[in-house]
């Protein structure tokens, strides 16, 4: 039998032919008739056979017998689990308040927004996920403040037109693919031979291959647009007729951007005013010019005004939904209800965060969740209230929460925390109750990314049963149903039923047919009669929402709170900048470590450091190296690379699998060991420092143990690799 269906191995959504036989996957094929990817996949989809019979799979529910962190635990039922969660759910929301529990998940799952509609059915406004602040939500939001809807990169949707010039800011989409879009059809564009034009302190491929490298200085992004927008309209080269038609505050912004000349952002970004002045003109002047945004750029508290300066680009060399450029795309599918409005007003005004962080947390904000470190303070000192329990639905805290000491030590102060997972995970070590998850081939869902505003859905299906694996969404409805909830209870094919409506299929349909593509259409704001959906109908320059919740209108930049420039006193100890998180092909966050086809492409973690800073500190390719910084301090392998003498990059989502738990390998090489997460946040979505942090490093002493030389004493695992 051969099912069609979509890998979910990362954000991407790849389309997929599973052939089943006996009640196994056998193989996996790219579908050639997946309108995103063509027939092509990637080797971690290839990895998802290998990853779901894996013999450390978890296969059915456990609760722990042992000291919380113990790694001691007893198999238990389904019935028992489902019932344990129902009695902690019920007795919190009895003795102190729904919102003492807060639901917690992963990036991009399947099963993401069932996740906050799960939350909300059991009454509390707390769910989070270690992105948002972090990852995506403020490009989502700051697009919507000014567009009115997502600005996604037309990488050659018709086929015909691709971006004559790529502006890659803050992402390396070849290896990514992130955020529902398909590193296949970022590939084809660049086949394409568009002018590139890469803003990464790190010398990626994508940099060696682009016309214009800036290797900027982490964390000032936004100096760095401000400056391009200046030279933009100081030597004329915006679109006029379009600024003028469309949209609003150009003065305003003309204004802001007055002093910030490319020799101003020299000596904040350390890119060379020349190199400024080139890009902004190649990127201006090629048409049509697609401007592609990345994870970077929410790893520092100016995340909200980052995103605001460069998205003011495409609005003024006139790249907006034209073909090649920028296109605020369809909206194929119907949007899952969140069970926001079951929420009281009480209950929304208690999302923590929501008072201080109001573009994330508040009741006015366009994608509401909690603020992760305002729960870990709540868990702390019970301020404004107790948090009590976590419900985590494939979420690896302790190695994507910024502070892994501090993340743990408040984790074990919970009274109860559940994990739904795959694997043993350190962070699901500290679990009272196991629930064992279910991959994508083992569960129904629609692919489409509805923030993304993609053209296209595609079916997911469930081809075989592991265990007692079950799908999350299917957990929710069984809690829901169980509590005789008013909402939350109807069966998962009913909710995708109805998502699926526009397209006229229901999700069986969905299934024979694999896929509903719809053609973009362009130009929308010169024939759909609102023109943009903002509160102009234009784009704004100058935001009126954010004036509204009472932030900067116009986008500004501000030094990263620990910085070489902000922290002066710290510089003698730490003397270099520290970036974490550039992806690898290989994994998915802190995932597929324990997968060997995987793991033996990336068999280490790499530290990137620049060849002379090496030289001087008697470092060689391949020596472990200590990082240090304030909080802590990792090992990692050198890499070594052109980049700027004082920047350092770690890799991040390290832990080891092959090393005993509970920790397995916790402390030695996580990037969150080193991370910051105290304040001050980003004012209005409450990002927190992952990357222009400040750091030491050295090597690693000769009579030192790494976790390379500790496995290949110990580890079948590695011994082979
Ligand atoms: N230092 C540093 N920290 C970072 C980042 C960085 O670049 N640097 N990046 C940040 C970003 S952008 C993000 S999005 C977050 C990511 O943070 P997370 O989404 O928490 O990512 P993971 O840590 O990989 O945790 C996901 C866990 O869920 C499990 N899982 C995955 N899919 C499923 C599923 O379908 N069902 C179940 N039950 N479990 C599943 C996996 O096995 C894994 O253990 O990390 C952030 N943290
Ligand atoms: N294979 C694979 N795919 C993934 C993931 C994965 O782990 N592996 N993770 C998924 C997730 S959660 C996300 S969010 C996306 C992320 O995908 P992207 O948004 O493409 O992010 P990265 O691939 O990390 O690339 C970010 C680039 O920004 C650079 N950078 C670091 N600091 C700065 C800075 O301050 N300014 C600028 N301009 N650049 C900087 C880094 O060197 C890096 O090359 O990928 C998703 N897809
Ligand atoms: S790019 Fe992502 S979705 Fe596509 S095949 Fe690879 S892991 Fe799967
Ligand atoms: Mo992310």
């Amino acid at each position: 039998m051969i099912y069609k269906s979509a890998c979910r191995m990362c954000h991407g959504g790849c389309g997929v032919l599973v052939h089943v036989e006996n009640g196994k996957v056998v193989k996996l094929d790219g579908d050639s008739q997946s309108p995103i990817s063509r027939g092509k996949i990637c080797p971690k989809c290839l990895g998802s056979i290998e990853h779901m019979y894996h013999p450390k799979r978890i296969l059915h529910p456990m609760k722990r017998i042992g000291d919380r962190g113990s790694g001691k635990w007893e198999k238990i039922s389904w019935d028992e689990a489902c019932a344990i969660l129902v009695d902690k759910i019920q007795t919190l929301q009895s003795k102190y308040g729904a919102e003492t529990i807060a639901v917690g998940q992963g990036t991009g799952r399947y099963h993401f927004q069932h996740t906050i509609r799960f939350a909300h059915a059991i009454g509390t406004p707390n769910w989070f996920e270690p992105g948002t602040a972090q990852c995506f939500i403020p490009r989502i939001i700051t697009s919507v403040l000014t567009y009115g809807d997502l600005l996604v990169t037309d990488y050659g949707y018709t086929g015909n037109q691709y971006p004559a010039c790529l502006l890659v800011w803050g992402k390396n989409p070849g290896i990514s693919g992130p955020d529902g879009e398909s590193q296949f059809r970022v590939k084809s564009a660049l086949r394409t031979s568009p002018k590139i034009i890469v803003v990464d302190p790190r010398e990626t491929d994508l940099a060696k291959s682009a016309d214009v490298w800036l290797p900027i200085r982490p964390g000032t992004d936004a100096a760095l647009a401000l400056a391009f927008i200046h030279v933009m309209i100081d030597e004329n080269l915006y679109d006029k007729p379009f600024v003028e038609t469309w949209t609003t505050g150009f003065e305003a912004l003309k204004e802001r951007v007055r002093e910030a000349t490319p020799e101003w952002a020299q000596e904040i970004t350390w890119v060379s005013a020349d190199k400024i002045r080139d890009a902004a003109r190649l990127y201006a002047t090629t048409k049509p010019g697609a401007m592609t945004w990345g994870n970077a750029l929410e790893h520092n508290p100016n995340a909200f005004q980052n995103s605001r300066a460069i998205a003011c680009l495409p609005a003024l060399t006139g790249n907006v939904d034209v073909p090649g450029g920028n296109i605020l795309g369809e909206h194929v599918v119907g949007e899952l209800d969140w069970l926001l409005d079951s929420l009281s007003d009480d209950a929304k005004s208690k999302r923590l965060g929501a008072d201080t962080y109001r573009m994330l947390c508040g009741p006015l904000s366009l994608f509401p969740s909690a603020h992760i470190p305002t729960i870990l303070e709540a868990v702390n000192t019970e301020k404004p209230y107790p948090v009590k329990a976590f419900l985590l639905f494939g979420n690896n805290g302790l190695l994507s929460i910024a502070d892994t000491h501090y993340t743990y030590e408040t984790m074990m102060k919970l009274d109860f925390i559940s994990v739904m997972e795959f694997y043993m995970t350190p962070t699901a070590e500290l679990a009272d109750l196991i629930l064992p998850g279910a991959t994508w081939l083992e569960a129904n869902e629609i692919m489409t990314a509805p923030l993304v505003a993609n053209n296209y859905v595609l079916a997911q299906q469930k081809t075989v049963d592991v265990g007692e694996c079950k799908q999350p969404e299917d957990v929710y409805i069984e809690i829901a149903r169980r509590m005789n909830l008013s909402v939350g209870t109807e069966s998962l094919k009913t909710l995708l039923d109805k998502q699926l409506e526009p397209t006229g299929l229901t999700f069986d349909q969905l299934c024979e047919k694999g896929y509903v593509y719809k053609p973009v259409s362009y130009r929308k704001h010169e024939t759909n009669g609102y023109g943009f959906l903002t509160a102009s109908g234009k784009i704004e320059f100058v935001s009126s929402y954010a004036e509204t919740l009472g932030y900067d209108s116009l986008p500004s930049f501000s030094e990263p709170p620990e910085s070489p420039y902000s922290k002066t006193d710290l510089v003698s100890e730490y003397p270099y900048v520290l970036s974490t998180g550039g992806r690898m092909q290989h994994f998915f966050n802190s995932e597929f470590r324990g997968i060997q086809s995987l793991r033996k492409k990336h068999p280490w973690p790499l530290v990137e450091i620049n060849y002379s800073t090496a030289e001087k500190l008697g470092i060689t390719p391949g020596d472990w190296v200590w990082i240090e910084t304030k909080r802590g301090k990792i090992k990692q392998k050198a890499k070594l690379t052109n980049q700027h003498p004082q920047i350092v990059h770690v890799s991040y989502g390290w832990w080891y699998p092959e090393m005993p738990g509970p920790d397995y390998g916790l402390w030695e090489s996580n990037a969150n060991v080193l991370t910051n997460q105290a304040p001050p946040y980003c004012p209005a979505i409450g990002t927190y420092q992952l990357s222009a942090l400040l750091c030491n490093i050295y090597k690693v002493g000769e009579d030192e143990k790494t976790p390379e030389n500790l496995m290949k004493k110990d580890s079948g695992l590695l011994c082979t690799l």
